[in-house]
């Protein structure tokens, strides 16, 4: 069997560490042919073309065709996987009403090619910031693909949330489990440890044996750090999360695709749970079950997670009413 792909900006940092990744089967196995289509800018068209040729180079067996295009309709033509990571960044002098606008430009035809020329069943996951409402507004424009075939990444911001708590615990990261982010993949996002376990037990009561006054450890250690992991990478590394955000990219395509054991997060339509207006792209802990996320319900939530989570889900209303009174959506 053959999956096409289509990656946005795959001239970009992020793109060339996920276009190998994929050639390589991590994606999606050993058993999968992969169609990639990269598409780009002109601007970007010569950095893609360069990606293409070291693809060729790389002479991965998966991998059946490249395309490298500018032109939407080429870019999404019979994609079954899109993953939308080509976005405008915040330039100087620029206000947040003005990098929404940009990108709604960018968005909004985008979800419309998605849906004159992609495949029936296919997949949208938004990585290009204002990652979530990127997602809203990519979705509002696909007439006839359902919402929910519309997500927008956070899993990076879990995959840190998870890290910290293995590196403090000292405990391997695969034994820490349901650590689900809620709301905008943004500084508002919460990372909730409520329901997770290290090794099958509570990570709240192992944590208090280590940090000892855990709410406190939580509001000034834990949650900032994973909230400004991005700009901490920034500042050691000189440049953005590039191979840690494909990594994640990854991780929520392929846990879309085959299904996942146990919780994860991802910014998925919201049909009013948890008290999320309706039609907003939230993170939620969810599941994935028959190729379809799913959101946990029925979680109890304290009143410091009820709190945070009001706080990012007003930044998402906020993000969404500045698009439409642009009239953008
Ligand atoms: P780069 O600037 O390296 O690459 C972006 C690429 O997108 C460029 O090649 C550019 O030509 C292309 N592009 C711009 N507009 C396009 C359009 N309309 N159609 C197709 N391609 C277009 O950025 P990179 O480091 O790769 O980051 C990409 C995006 O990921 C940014 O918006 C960044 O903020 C976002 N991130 C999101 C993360 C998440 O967890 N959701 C984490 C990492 C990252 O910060």
């Amino acid at each position: 069997m053959t999956t096409t792909i289509t990656i946005t900006g795959a001239g970009g940092q992020i793109g060339y560490a996920l276009l190998f990744r994929i050639a390589a089967g991590d994606l999606l196995g050993p058993d999968e042919n992969v169609r990639l289509r990269l598409l780009e800018i002109p601007q970007g068209l010569g950095a893609a073309e360069g990606a293409a040729l070291e693809l060729q180079d790389g002479a991965f067996g998966l991998l059946e065709h490249v395309e490298v295009t500018d032109d939407a309709a080429v870019g999404f033509d019979g994609c079954d996987l899109a993953l939308l990571v080509g976005a405008r960044p915040r330039g100087p002098g620029m206000e947040r009403a003005d990098l929404l606008a940009a990108n709604a430009g960018i968005f909004g035809p985008q979800g419309a090619a998605i849906a004159a020329n992609a495949a029936p069943g296919v997949r949208v996951t938004v990585v290009g910031n204002p990652a979530n409402t990127n997602a809203l507004i990519a979705a509002a424009s696909a007439d006839g693909v359902p919402a929910e075939r519309f997500t927008a990444l956070t899993r990076l911001d879990e995959n840190r949330a998870r890290a910290q708590l293995a590196q403090t615990l000292g405990a391997p990261v695969h034994t820490v489990r349901r650590v689900p982010i809620w709301g905008n993949h943004s500084a508002t996002q919460f990372p909730d440890i409520s329901h997770a376990t290290v090794g099958g037990a509570p990570v709240a009561e192992a944590l208090a044996q280590i940090v000892g006054d855990v709410p406190t450890w939580l509001d000034e250690t834990f949650i900032p750090r994973v909230a400004k992991r991005g700009a901490e990478i920034i500042e050691v590394r000189g440049s953005s999360s590039v191979a840690s955000a494909a990594s994640a990219a990854i991780d929520h395509v392929r846990d879309w695709v085959q299904g996942t054991e146990d919780w994860t997060s991802a910014g998925v339509v919201s049909h009013g749970e948890y008290g999320v207006p309706e039609g907003l792209i939230s993170s939620f802990p969810v599941r994935s079950v028959d190729g379809a996320w799913q959101i946990v319900e029925g979680l109890e939530l304290s009143d410091r997670a009820r709190a945070r989570i009001d706080a990012s889900v007003a930044e998402l209303v906020e993000e969404r009413e500045a698009v439409r009174s642009l009239g953008m959506l």
